[in-house]
């Protein structure tokens, strides 16, 4: 099985190619309703706060790898894509002047990245008040991306100047400055490497010591590759990756690149909150110790503790 991977890789990423072809995901162009509430939320029943992919959903043999000129894998990869909707458990403030790229708690406090330029910052900020408690800011020249922390070492992107932070995550000290050839935008890690992402639909794992890249994984869903992962968030195993500009959140299986769950954040911010002008759904963070799972966005006024609702 593993000789003929290759082969079957190239199979797959030109039947995605084709599929890619018929992807007319209507959400994909809804940013702009975002305002609107969701007419799942309030009937959605309490529910297990986080999701459990299908145990078949990463460990079955696809079909459409052991029969390549048959492209009949659609309706079964559907099936095993878990669909969720949210309730909301806590809200805190946030601070409506950080364009949110990068969301991460930890010991008691969220560390947030931001981005534009002149206003890209790294903080530490009090969840209840959403009071920050420590921020440096980054040159006027640098448009901030995500962010993340492995061990004592904070990471931080850039979108467009190909370089990234390594900061000591107290005190916010610089100690190298890495590079890398694509754009910056999300970026977690799953214990052992880091993972960023581009605005493709490629993951890229990196060495969190030397930085180097150690792999990738192309991510696809039933439609087929899956772009603009923006934020992301390393949660049970799985990584969560904010779709940029719409609503959805994409649970993915970092070993295959395969989305095995779609999360649909319409209607999290209500219309009486938007009170100035707010940008998109950004920023996911979750407490590997309490289970918590925390979204916000840029310029969000708040920023939400949920719980995911499974959708029948
Ligand atoms: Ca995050």
């Amino acid at each position: 099985m593993r000789k003929i991977q290759p082969v079957l890789n190239a199979i797959l990423i030109a039947l995605i190619l084709l599929l890619s072809a018929c992807n007319n995901d209507p959400t994909a162009t809804q940013a702009t309703t975002k305002a609107t509430p969701s007419p799942t939320q309030t009937i959605a029943p309490a529910s297990t706060p986080l999701p459990t992919p299908p145990p078949t959903a990463a460990n079955t043999p696809q079909p459409q790898f052991n029969s390549p000129v048959s492209p009949v894998n659609t309706p079964d990869a559907a099936k095993e894509i878990q669909h969720y909707t949210y309730r909301i458990i806590n809200t805190y403030p946030h601070d409506p002047t950080a364009f949110t790229q990068g969301l991460l708690p930890l010991d008691g406090i969220f560390y947030e990245g931001t981005g534009l330029y002149g206003r890209s910052s790294l903080r530490k900020v009090e969840p209840e008040s959403g009071k920050v408690l420590q921020q440096i800011n980054l040159a006027p020249t640098l448009f901030g991306e995500g962010i993340t922390i492995f061990g004592d070492k904070l990471y931080q992107l850039t979108w467009k100047s190909k370089v990234g932070f390594v900061y000591n995550k107290d005190s916010f000290d610089l100690l190298q400055e890495f590079y890398y050839p694509t754009e910056g935008w999300g970026i977690t890690h799953d214990g052992q490497k880091l993972i960023m992402s581009d605005g493709s639909d490629t993951l890229y794992f990196r060495d969190p010591e030397t930085l180097e890249e150690v792999g990738r994984a192309r991510v696809f869903d039933d439609k087929g590759p899956v772009v603009r992962l923006n934020e992301l968030e390393y949660v049970k195993g799985e990584i969560f990756a904010n779709i940029w500009q719409t609503n959805r959140i994409a649970i993915i299986n970092p070993k295959t690149g395969q989305v095995t769950g779609w999360i649909d954040f319409s209607g999290i911010l209500s219309a009486k909150d938007i009170t100035q002008p707010v940008d998109v759904l950004n920023g996911i963070a979750y407490n590997a110790e309490t289970g918590q799972l925390f979204v916000t966005g840029k310029l969000w006024p708040k920023l939400f503790e949920v719980e995911l609702v499974p959708v029948e």
